[in-house]
């Protein structure tokens, strides 16, 4: 693994990406399978990886319609999926682990502990994992070009569900189906989605952690991490402070240089440093600080646990030294790659290369190397219809109004061409997807939706529960993002075992 680890960690610096490479929300390797790596991995237990750590889960190929939406294309791609058959007992229930913005990977398709596979063993139930088109293996053209990403919309990947759907249970000879799916993060979105537009395909659908309000300028995940901080004494203080002097010291062309030395940012600012360089680092900087919150105490790995791990308690610990301020920042960034087993010795600062490596249409391994092609693709979301930009547009808090919407309107334009990504044209198409699924006024049958108080995604989750016809909002106190589907642990924050139980209570309901 050293080899592996080492030669990730100079590719992600060549690419000019922030070392612990949290990328616009998105961690290396996807919003759930973060972590349980074992490069990601400080010390403890490692969910296994090793196809022979799962006998009984098979890797599949489902033949697809590269779109649903345009009969005259007739073009099929090949979309990977899983079949655990260690819990079947034949009786027509079967589970559906949706999976998203990156490679499928095959310890979410057979870890036993997983929620979902608990849940299986419960019911018997068959159980399947759908990789999304765009993104690992299932690959609708052979790159991601700007003109075959077109087919990587959230439509097209909903529609793939049905057909699956549809697919295995004539494969499977099933005579009365009763689905059910699941789906963390921006698979819950789809998740929950799909209940509301194929409420024929399945009986109910877990949707954790879905920012199903989804909006094009997502503010409130800053919020929301100040918030948490808050929570914790003089930590949103120490960080203000710190973050003021970066900014002050970039707007002082002398103290630049001071700022360049302290965190060794590669390249250095200069007298004549364009603006968006100064957005861009930070941005970088921001994400060091998203990426401990967001999956703070989740209990996906040992370093999540705390104390002491990669949380808000210790990375609070170093802000409320008496250092100064930007050498906390400093601090911060160190102990955060090395929570995750990588060494730093500079801070990536190149807008230009993060372009470039934004720009590289070529799918890559995600399984061995750099994210590359995820990272354009979850950013191709985002740009072409999701939003949830996470800006600091709210006005007054404690990181400055370091990150406009406008950076990510430019990102957008610079990675996938000028004329496609007007404004106006990415904020109409967040608009037209929130009109078509009807975000913000959610209608469906049997869903439950988890969400954690601590994970800033939790701002855009769905709240009004719908008693008559199932939809059940589960707020969980103390908790990070998606961390109902982990396996329990000791230590465990208390309101976790409440919401995993209303979850199950509400499958075991829909399949009675
Ligand atoms: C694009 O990505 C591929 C796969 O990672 C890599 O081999 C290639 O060198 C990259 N191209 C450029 C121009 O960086
Ligand atoms: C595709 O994106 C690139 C930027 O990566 C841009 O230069 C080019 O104009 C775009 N092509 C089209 C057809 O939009
Ligand atoms: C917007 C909203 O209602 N969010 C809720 C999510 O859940 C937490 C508890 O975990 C509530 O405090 C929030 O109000």
């Amino acid at each position: 693994m050293q080899p592996l680890v080492l030669l990730s960690f100079v590719g992600l610096a060549l690419a000019g990406l922030p070392y612990q490479g949290l990328f616009h929300g998105r961690p290396r390797h996807g919003f759930v399978d973060h972590g349980a790596r074992l490069s990601h991995q400080r010390a403890g237990k490692v969910v296994s990886s090793n196809a022979e750590d799962y006998p009984g889960v098979d890797t599949k190929w489902f033949t697809q319609k590269v779109t649903h939406f345009d009969d005259s294309n007739k073009d099929t791609y090949q979309q990977r999926y899983r079949y655990n058959n260690n819990f079947r007992k034949g009786n027509d229930i079967v589970f559906l682990l949706i999976e998203g913005e990156s490679e499928a990977s095959l310890r979410w398709a057979g870890y036993p502990k997983y929620q979902w596979l608990q849940m299986a063993a419960d019911h018997g139930a068959d159980a399947f994992q759908l990789e999304h088109r765009c993104f690992g293996q299932s690959r609708p053209y052979d790159d991601l070009s700007n003109t075959t990403l077109e087919y990587c919309l959230m439509e097209e990947a909903l529609e793939d569900v049905a057909s699956f759907i549809q697919g295995i249970n004539v494969e499977m000879k099933y005579k009365n189906p009763k689905w059910v799916t699941f789906g963390g993060s921006y698979p819950g979105i789809l998740s929950a989605t799909f209940r509301s537009i194929h409420p024929e395909l399945t009986v109910g659908a877990v949707a954790s952690s879905a920012p199903l309000t989804f909006t094009f300028d997502m503010w409130e995940y800053a919020w929301s991490m100040e918030e948490t901080f808050k929570t914790i004494p003089g930590c949103a203080e120490a960080i203000q402070n710190s973050f003021t002097h970066a900014q002050q010291m970039i707007l002082d062309e002398d103290q630049r240089d001071k700022l360049n030395t302290k965190l060794k940012l590669n390249p250095p600012f200069t007298k004549t440093t364009n603006y968006i360089e100064f957005d861009n680092f930070f941005e970088n900087l921001f994400a060091v600080f998203q990426d401990v919150v967001q999956y703070t105490m989740d209990g996906r790995n040992e370093a999540t646990k705390g104390p002491e791990g990669k949380e808000i308690y210790s990375l609070c610990k170093l802000m409320t030294t008496n250092d100064d301020p930007i050498d906390k920042l400093w601090n911060v960034i160190v102990w955060s790659n090395d929570q995750d087993g990588e060494a730093i010795t500079e801070f990536p600062n190149s807008y230009d290369d993060f372009i470039t490596y934004l720009r590289n249409e070529t799918f890559d391994d995600e399984a061995d190397g750099l994210p590359q092609a995820s990272n354009r693709g979850w950013l191709w979301l985002q740009c072409s219809q999701l939003g949830v930009q996470q800006s600091t547009d709210q006005g007054k808090n404690i990181f400055g109004q370091i990150i406009p919407i406008n950076y990510f309107i430019r990102l957008c334009k610079d990675g996938f061409g000028e004329d496609f990504m007007s404004a106006q044209n990415q904020y109409d198409r967040t608009a037209a997807l929130r009109k078509k699924y009807g975000t913000g006024n959610y209608k469906a049958t049997n869903v439950v939706l988890p969400n954690g108080s601590f994970d800033p995604w939790h701002k855009l989750g769905f709240y009004t529960p719908d008693e008559e016809n199932g939809v059940v909002p589960v707020p969980i106190d103390g908790t990070a993002h998606c961390a109902d589907m982990y396996e329990e642990y000791d230590g465990e924050p208390k309101d976790l075992e409440r919401a995993r139980q209303i979850v199950r209570d509400n499958v075991a309901k829909w399949l009675k």
